[in-house]
Formats: C-alpha cells, sequence, structure tokens
C-alpha cells in the first residue's frame, strides 16, 4: 500500500519511502503466509510445544526485544507533523534556503518533559524540550530548543552533575519526573548559575497548559550568515498563536493521576479536531562585531535571555503542525535531533555549552539507536539527496553503488565530486570566525559570573498573580527537602534575587529569613508576564454540563461553540446519547475539571444520589429546593471556580447552582447569560485564559 502523500508540503517526496506493513494478510517477517497466530505447535492438543514453530519463536524473539533505551533525558514526549512556511524577510541575514520567499518545508516536532522517565506524567513541574525538525531541500536543520530562554549551566562538562541531581535518588528512585527533592535543591543552590532557570521553573512556564500554548527558544546564541559571507547573531524564538498559557499547580498535580497523558492527549485531539497548533519563528538580531556582548549581556552564557525590549523579535516565518504521528515508536520514539545538525547559512557560536551539545546528540543516539545508521530510519531521512560514502554497520538499509567509498578516487569516476560554493558560501559549522588563540586552561570569563540578575529581571516583570505562584512553589518544592541546610541555603540564595520573596518563603518554611541583600535597580521586562493580554480561543476545551431534560439548549450551545472554534464536551450524570444522536463525552465520573477551560451550567442538575444506592441511582431526578446537587458535579464546579476559569451559566435555576454548590453567583469570571450569548460570553472570558481577579493574592 503505498503512502498516499498527505499534505501540500509532501508532493510526493516522503522521505519515510521505507515501506510500512504492506501485505493484507499476516505474514512473517520473512513474507510467508500465516494461518493461525492464536495456538502454538504442539504434538496434540494437550502435547508439548514443538520447537520447529518458526511463527511462535520469531514472533516472542520480536517482542523481548521491542523496548529500546529510553532518552537520558527527554524521555517523555510527544511529537506532530507540520510544515513551516517562509516569510521570505531574511535574505540580508542568511543564505539559508528554506527562509528564502515562498517556501514551504516540512517539519516534525517533539515536545517533552526532561527529568520524567518515558511513563511519567505529562504535568510535572518541569522544563519543557521544543525540538523541531526542518527537512530542508538543503539537509536537515533541527532547532533543538526549550520553552525556557535560559539554561541550568554554562559549560556542558556540568550536564551529568545536573542530571544526576535532578533525576530520583539513586537508592529508592524516588521522586519520579520532579525537582521536589534534596539532590535537586542541593546541587543549585550550590551551582548558583542554576538560578535563573529555577526561576523560570517554579514560574508558570513550567507547567503549561498545553504544548500549543508554550514559547520556544533556541537557547543559545547562534550565527546566520548572508550570501555575502556577512555574519550575524541571533536568538531564535517560537512564538504561539494561542499564546502563552499555564495550569494552576493543583491542576497539574491532579491531571498527573486522572490523566498523565493531559499534554499529548490535548495535542493530538487539537490536530484532529483541526485547531492546528501553529508558532511564529523570529530571531534577536545582534550585531557580530567580535565581542559576542549586546547591552551588557553575554551572549555566550546561556543562563541570560535578552529581554525583548531591548531587541525585539523579527519574525521569519510560519510553522503549523497539521498531522498526527502515524506510529509513536517509528516517529515519535525514533526522531534523533542535534543541535549540529545546521543547514548553510545558519551557524554555530563558541556558547561552551552549546559545542558540548554537538558532541553529545550524536553520541548518544548510538546507545540508544542502536547503531550509526540512526539517519536512515524514515522520520531521520533528509529530504535533500544524501551521499556520505558512509558504507556498512548495524541496520544499513541503503545499497550502495560503486566499489571506491574513498577520496580520492578513480575507479568510481571520482565520485562524488565536492560541492561547487560561490563565493562566500560555506557549509555549515566552517564560519571563518577569527579565534582568540589564547591559551590551554579550565575557566571561565568574569562575565559569567552574575548569576543572580536576570532571576530577578525575570521575578520582578511577573504580574503580582504570577509572583505569588512563584512564591508558592519555592515554598512546596523546598518543603519537600528533608535536609534542612539544603532549604536554608536556597532561602539564601533567594535573597540575592528579592528581599520579600526570600522572606515570604522563609516564612512559610518556618525557616529564619536571610539577612537583607544590596539587590541592583528593579529592572523589568513585560513581555515575560503572561497577564494582562488577549489571545484566540481556537480548541479551548469547555465543558458543557447538564441534566438530560435540556436538550434544546444543551445543542444549541454546543454548536454555536463549535462555530467559534471552541471544543465544548457534554457532561451529564449518565452517558449515552441525547436527541440527535449527539453522545455524552463524560459523565461526573469520568470528569474532570482539570479537562476544562470553562463550565457552561445548564441547570437544574440532578440531585445527590442516595448514600445507600448506588452513584447514579437517582441521577436523572433533578434537584429541586433544598436538595443538594451531586457531590461529584459540586466537586467538578468547585475545582472550576478555584482554579479561576470561567463558569457561564443561564438565567434562573443554573445560576442557583452555584449557590447550591457553596460558590458565589456573581464574581469575576462568573456570567450569566441567555442561552444566545454563551459563545461570546466564553469566547470573551476564555481570551485572557482565566478570571485571575478570583485568585487569593489578587484579592
Ligand atoms: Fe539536550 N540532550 N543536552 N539540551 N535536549 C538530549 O539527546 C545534552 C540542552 C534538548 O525530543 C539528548 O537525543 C547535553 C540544552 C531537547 O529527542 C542528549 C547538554 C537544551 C532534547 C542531550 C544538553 C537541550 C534533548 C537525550 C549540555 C535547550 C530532546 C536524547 C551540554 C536548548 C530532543 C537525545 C528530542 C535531548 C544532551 C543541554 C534541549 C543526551 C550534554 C541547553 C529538546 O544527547
Amino acid at each position: 500500500m503505498a503512502n498516499e502523500p498527505k499534505h501540500p508540503t509532501d508532493q510526493g517526496q516522503q522521505p519515510e519511502s521505507v515501506p510500512g506493513q504492506d501485505s493484507d494478510i499476516l505474514t512473517t517477517s520473512q513474507g510467508a503466509p500465516v494461518s493461525d497466530t492464536d495456538h502454538s505447535l504442539k504434538t496434540g492438543e494437550r502435547g508439548p510445544t514443538l520447537l520447529q514453530d518458526h511463527h511462535l519463536r520469531e514472533k516472542i524473539m520480536h517482542f523481548d526485544h521491542e523496548r529500546i533505551p529510553e532518552r537520558v533525558v527527554h524521555a517523555r514526549g510527544a511529537g506532530a507533523h507540520g510544515f513551516f512556511t517562509s516569510y521570505g524577510n531574511a535574505e540580508e541575514l542568511t543564505r539559508a534556503d528554506f527562509l528564502k520567499p515562498g517556501r514551504t518545508t516540512r517539519v516534525f516536532v517533539r515536545f517533552s518533559t526532561v527529568v520524567g522517565s518515558r511513563g511519567s506524567m505529562d504535568t510535572a513541574r518541569d522544563t519543557r524540550g521544543f525540538a523541531t525538525k526542518f527537512y530542508t531541500d538543503e539537509g536537515i536543520f533541527d532547532l533543538v530548543g526549550n520553552n525556557m530562554p535560559v539554561f541550568f549551566i554554562q559549560d556542558g562538562i556540568k550536564f551529568p552533575d545536573l542530571v544526576h541531581a535532578a533525576k530520583p535518588h539513586p537508592d529508592r528512585e524516588i521522586p519520579q519526573a520532579q525537582s521536589a527533592h534534596d539532590t535537586f535543591w542541593d546541587f543549585v543552590s550550590l551551582h548558583t548559575p542554576a538560578q535563573a532557570h529555577v526561576m523560570w521553573q517554579m514560574s508558570d512556564r513550567a507547567i503549561p497548559r498545553s504544548y500549543r500554548m508554550m514559547e520556544g527558544f533556541g537557547v543559545h546564541t547562534f550565527r546566520m550568515v548572508n550570501a555575502l559571507g556577512r555574519s550575524s547573531l541571533v536568538k531564535f524564538h517560537w512564538k504561539p498563536k494561542l499564546g502563552v498559557h499555564s495550569l494552576v499547580w493543583e491542576e497539574s498535580q491532579l491531571a498527573g493521576g486522572a490523566d498523565a497523558d493531559f499534554h499529548r492527549r490535548d495535542l493530538a485531539e487539537a490536530i484532529d479536531a483541526g485547531a492546528l497548533p501553529e508558532w511564529e519563528l523570529g530571531v534577536q538580531i545582534f550585531e557580530d562585531d567580535g565581542t559576542s556582548s549586546f547591552e551588557g549581556i553575554d551572549l555566550l552564557d546561556p543562563t541570560k535571555f535578552v529581554p525583548e525590549e531591548l531587541a525585539p523579535v523579527q519574525p521569519l516565518g510560519k510553522m503549523v503542525l497539521d498531522r498526527n504521528p502515524e506510529n509513536y515508536f517509528a516517529q515519535t520514539e525514533q526522531v534523533a535531533f542535534h543541535p549540529g545538525h545546521l543547514v548553510p547559512g545558519i551557524d554555530i557560536t563558541d556558547d561552551p555549552l552549546l559545542q558540548a551539545r554537538l558532541f553529545s546528540y550524536l553520541d548518544t543516539q548510538l546507545t540508544r539507536l542502536g547503531g550509526p545508521n540512526f539517519a536512515q530510519i524514515p522520520v531521520n531521512q533528509p529530504q535533500a539527496p544524501v551521499n556520505d560514502m558512509f558504507r556498512d554497520g548495524l541496520h544499513q538499509h541503503r545499497v550502495p553503488e560503486g566499489i571506491a567509498p574513498y577520496k580520492p578516487n578513480s575507479l568510481d569516476g571520482g565520485c562524488p565530486y565536492m560541492a561547487q560554493l560561490g563565493s562566500g558560501q560555506l557549509p555549515p559549522l566552517e564560519f571563518p570566525q577569527p579565534i582568540d588563540a589564547g591559551r590551554k586552561e579550565r575557566s571561565e570569563p568574569a562575565s559569567f559570573s552574575d548569576h543572580y540578575s536576570q532571576a530577578r529581571l525575570f521575578y520582578l516583570s511577573l504580574s503580582g498573580v504570577e509572583r505569588a505562584h512563584v512564591q508558592q512553589s519555592y515554598t512546596f518544592e523546598l518543603g519537600k527537602c528533608t535536609d534542612v541546610q539544603v532549604r536554608q541555603r536556597q532561602v539564601d540564595c533567594l535573597a540575592n534575587i528579592d528581599t520579600g520573596l526570600a522572606a515570604g518563603v522563609a516564612r512559610a518554611l518556618g525557616l529564619p529569613a536571610p539577612a537583607a541583600q544590596e539587590l541592583g535597580e528593579p529592572e523589568r521586562s513585560p513581555a515575560l508576564s503572561q497577564i494582562g493580554k488577549s489571545w484566540p480561543v481556537d480548541g479551548r476545551k469547555i465543558g458543557v454540563v447538564f441534566d438530560r431534560e435540556n436538550h434544546d439548549d444543551v445543542l444549541a450551545i454546543r454548536s454555536a461553540l463549535s462555530e467559534r472554534g471552541m471544543a465544548p464536551m457534554l457532561v451529564s450524570a449518565r452517558g449515552g446519547e441525547i436527541a440527535g444522536g449527539v453522545a455524552i463525552d463524560r459523565t461526573y465520573l469520568t470528569a474532570r475539571s482539570i479537562e476544562f477551560d470553562a463550565l457552561v451550567l445548564v441547570g437544574p442538575l440532578p440531585p445527590a444520589p442516595d448514600a445507600e444506592a448506588p452513584l447514579d441511582a437517582k441521577a436523572g431526578d433533578a434537584a429541586s429546593d433544598g436538595d443538594l446537587v451531586d457531590p461529584r458535579a459540586g466537586l467538578l464546579i468547585n475545582e472550576a471556580y478555584r482554579h479561576c476559569k470561567a463558569i457561564i451559566c443561564l438565567p434562573g435555576e443554573s445560576s442557583g447552582l452555584l449557590r447550591a454548590v457553596g460558590l458565589p453567583d456573581e464574581a469575576p469570571g462568573v456570567s450569566v447569560v441567555e442561552v444566545s450569548a454563551v459563545a461570546d460570553s466564553a469566547a470573551r472570558l476564555l481570551s485572557t485564559h482565566r478570571a485571575w481577579e478570583r485568585f487569593p493574592a489578587a484579592r
């Protein structure tokens, strides 16, 4: 069965040219037909199994080897196919072909958490990976970034130390996918370059609402080289069309248990529903004047970012994810990124963290993907033609022709020829950058010694609600440390960032407040706050909670929400269908507030089931005065309220519901509107993500 091109960029040129499973009947892996895969070959009905049963042995042998080592970091991820369309405005900056006018390039993106193992939960407090493979006509370009613009360490030699500290404790392998433990805080409070990244990790950025609502950053400073050979320094940014939004901490913890697949489900469902995730790629541009420095910020220090107010992000193109992976293992698991997979016109800098990464990503694939030929795995195959003169090795799929895989040769006619590059055109990684010969030493520049000012800049740029979240995160995480010295040392670090933050965390932990430090003048970058802007609401999930009597209203609300691009889900006491064969998506038993961005209450709702009866025994009977609402519906509504989500009621009985579950019916983010106005109201309330005014710190 040939693979049909599925989106405009395929153009029949699928790099995934290796056939899938292409027989209509079951076969052995040698292609022989199999007529029974339920019974092994035995001597008689009850006799011993025969060694000659090749199908049995082959089936079990293959199964025994199905697992490969998971990634040592970023083990848990979710992927999607898509395409990147260039705005064609970068010619002065780079000669990269895929950024020229009119170019559309296929991409594969993998989002990930860093610390947890492959089976851990999506919503852990953690940095997220945001890795993009561009299948350009000039070879693969991988942009292997994170959702935070700064990193923990300044030199790659510290990476094993960082990861050993962040991973579960080696004795009991606890805790999974979390930074809330002694070894992590021991390391980051001693290795203080980590403090800026930790500040981002304690902020809402570390618990995204969705992969679709995360920014992405290349982190390091890269180089772009134009057709004249002129170099500029750049920092890459991905800006999500839907804005940057986060969960609240309680939601993130609930989701860890109720739906460990929260983010991968959201990504796949949005693509299936046609709410295609979209980002704009942009760069901050800095003159390559030989100093690698901008406004006093060392551009080679990956623990520093450049505020957008100082260097605005210049858009280069747009990425849309439009296709879910056909197979998780073949694509999302086997995709192999590398920050050194670059195309002409994009190059590296001397950032010591980036330099070490250039070694690591090739090396790790040997263990993970089992040999040196992983570039031949369909998801890793370049779209550009390949002639690398590499031969043999495990898992070799190519059948190279010729007898002279060496240079120079005459026996293959001198082939392959060397690329003829025009003047100023250079292969990636070969920019003739002047090098200060210096002398061999293990050291760092003085400019790397400021570990706190950007943590302070980030913290002070947040709104009051976001700062309260940061304080709570530090308190929660350090509260999980058993070693008091570790806690105290981290609180002492906070005194170098903000006196109030340090005092607040110390108070909550019952520790002495650290001595106030001399801190610089407060600086702010308003672009860093998520709150106070409004955004499109495509694909936002709205729980329409109703009793089985109100079909007309429910159907009208459902279609109005869908027309506005939101994703309504029907929630009722019992499952099944309502009028018109429309399925109820969740019952009170299977629904949890974390799934919804807003609730629409179409009351009245059923009363509490009789404690003696099965849970849904009385669920069909509408609540009357004095009856309590089913506690499961009560929990749903209360959680949504507590998490500052929009709640929309119809006039009359459904607004009375809020009082029935112990909530005020007049509050920010709560609206009482007629059926015809529900979709407008939902879009308006959701455009700011949440009713933050309800958050305790804001009151
Ligand atoms: Fe990675 N990193 N990393 N990293 N990284 C890996 O490569 C490593 C760093 C990032 O979805 C590994 O193929 C070292 C910074 C992402 O497949 C490994 C250092 C940033 C992904 C590796 C860093 C990242 C990885 C594990 C310090 C943000 C997932 C499996 C020198 C700019 C890619 C693999 C995917 C994965 C090493 C630092 C991002 C072991 C040694 C900084 C998004 O090679």
